[in-house]
């Protein structure tokens, strides 16, 4: 092959494979503004928000599996914003009102369904605390009822008020505008549109270490290589405290499974949502027909993903004490994810004691509504190195300064 002054000065611009090997420029190395690690529902979103509402599209996230494949493909689709203390009501509020608009916001129909959700109390316990939650919910703006027994019954027939049972039903808080949204659109829907503003989506590739130099994080080691970096956000739902560790940072994480399952289809016969913390299940029914019922978290700790059986017992024994009309319906299949849970069941957002390196986990088993507020403040606080006010009170400082924000009622789930 022969060269030209011309051809050798084009193409050690263009990088042409015309050009000699040993007068080739050495390869440039892959770099970001802002690396997401982690391709569920939050990375995506945090991409998305950076790239549309900070410019910041010099973004890649790098997903070990396949997007969507963690708990965002995995959980029952529950959206609310009934939380107990002001700082969480204000940052599911912001979520659940992104996602009031996230089907024109993406251009796909994230089928978000406005079908309330039922908080069953069953002791006088429950009920104080119930009542409370109303109250606050009502101070923060966020709609919220109370109903009795027979309310409950008005509002979903099939649900089992009898004062015979282990645990009768002694009444519900209601939000109406909570519901359910299809997890795998929100997925999606971000993706496809952080892909159009730029972003770069890399599934199958798996972070491993960090580059850290001078206090400061450089990029990270992957199984496709190093990748340079500005800024790097760990959104890795169950997994970070693990990534967190390979930076040499101590997370106050626990990594627990959490199991769901569903029914064999039958026609339209649930028509809301219905959570109770203690029996331990929670019901709707999909689109497609289906009863969707999630458990408790396993009790051990596993990066497993899938549980043990005799929680799913404990859920069915749940489930039929509530709904003695699904005594017949089979099961068609089962499946677990690991969420990562704090010990006072909130997140934590924000910077971590590495320059340039942000976290965002923690939402255990209630991550899944947070997604566009999640992805929103998070890409803020990534894009101006400082805590988005919503962000702010969950900071890892918490943990020290003993500001924590318990939401063990509200997550509405057994931990
Ligand atoms: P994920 O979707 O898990 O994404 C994290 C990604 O990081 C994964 O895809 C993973 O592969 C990737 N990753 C991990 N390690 C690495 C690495 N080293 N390198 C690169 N990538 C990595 N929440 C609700 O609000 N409502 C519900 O009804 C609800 N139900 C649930 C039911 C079940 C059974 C489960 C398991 C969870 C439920 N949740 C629910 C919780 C909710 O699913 C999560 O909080 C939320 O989906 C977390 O989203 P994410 O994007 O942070 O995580
Ligand atoms: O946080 O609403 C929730 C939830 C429902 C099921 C699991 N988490």
């Amino acid at each position: 092959m022969r060269f030209s002054a011309f051809s050798l000065l084009r193409n050690a611009f263009t990088g042409h494979e015309e050009w000699p090997p040993f007068w080739r420029f050495p390869e440039p190395k892959p770099s970001y503004d802002v690396i997401v690690i982690g391709g569920g529902g939050h990375g995506l979103a945090t991409a998305y928000y950076l790239a549309k509402e900070h410019g910041i599209r010099n973004v890649a996230v790098l997903e070990r599996g396949w997007l969507g494949g963690g708990n965002t493909g995995r959980n029952t689709t529950i959206v609310r914003s009934n939380y107990l203390w002001d700082e969480s009501a204000a940052i599911y509020e912001h979520a659940l009102q992104l996602f009031e608009t996230l089907s024109e916001e993406l251009n796909l129909n994230v089928m978000l369904s406005q079908r309330g959700v039922l908080n069953l109390a069953h002791t006088p316990g429950d009920v104080r605390e119930a009542v409370r939650r109303v109250h606050a919910n009502r101070l923060n703006g966020i709609d919220a009822e109370w109903l009795d027994a027979k309310q409950v019954k008005d509002f979903c027939p099939i649900v089992n008020i009898s004062p015979d049972v282990r645990y009768p039903v002694l009444g519900a808080t209601l939000q109406r505008r909570a519901g359910v949204a299809r997890h795998d659109a929100v997925a999606w829907g971000y993706a496809r549109a952080a892909d159009a503003l730029g972003v770069d989506i890399i599934q199958g590739c798996e972070v491993t270490g960090f580059d850290i130099a001078g206090g400061r994080v450089r990029g990270v080691q992957t199984s496709k290589g190093t990748i340079g970096a500005g800024r790097v956000g760990i959104v890795a739902a169950g997994h970070n405290s693990v990534l967190a560790a390979m930076a040499g940072v101590r997370l106050p994480l626990q990594s627990h499974p959490l199991q769901a399952l569903v029914s064999e289809p039958v026609k339209p016969v649930h028509n809301c949502v219905v959570m109770s913390n203690a029996v331990h299940v929670y019901v709707s029914q999909s689109d497609k027909g289906e009863l969707v019922m999630g458990a408790g978290i396993d009790g051990y700790n596993s990066y497993a993903q899938r549980g043990s059986f005799h929680v799913i017992e404990h859920q069915m024994a749940a489930c039929l004490e509530l709904f003695p009309i699904f005594s017949r319906l089979r099961m068609m299949r089962s499946w677990g994810g690991i969420v990562d849970v704090c010990p006072d069941a909130s997140p934590i957002i924000g910077a971590l004691p590495v320059q340039d390196l942000y976290i965002n986990g923690g939402w255990g088993t209630g991550g899944f509504k947070a997604t566009p507020g999640s992805g929103h403040v998070f890409a803020w606080t990534l894009a101006k190195g400082e805590a988005h006010p919503l962000a702010k009170p969950f900071a890892l400082e918490r943990f020290t300064t003993g500001a924590l924000i318990d939401e063990h009622g509200a997550a509405a789930v057994a931990h």
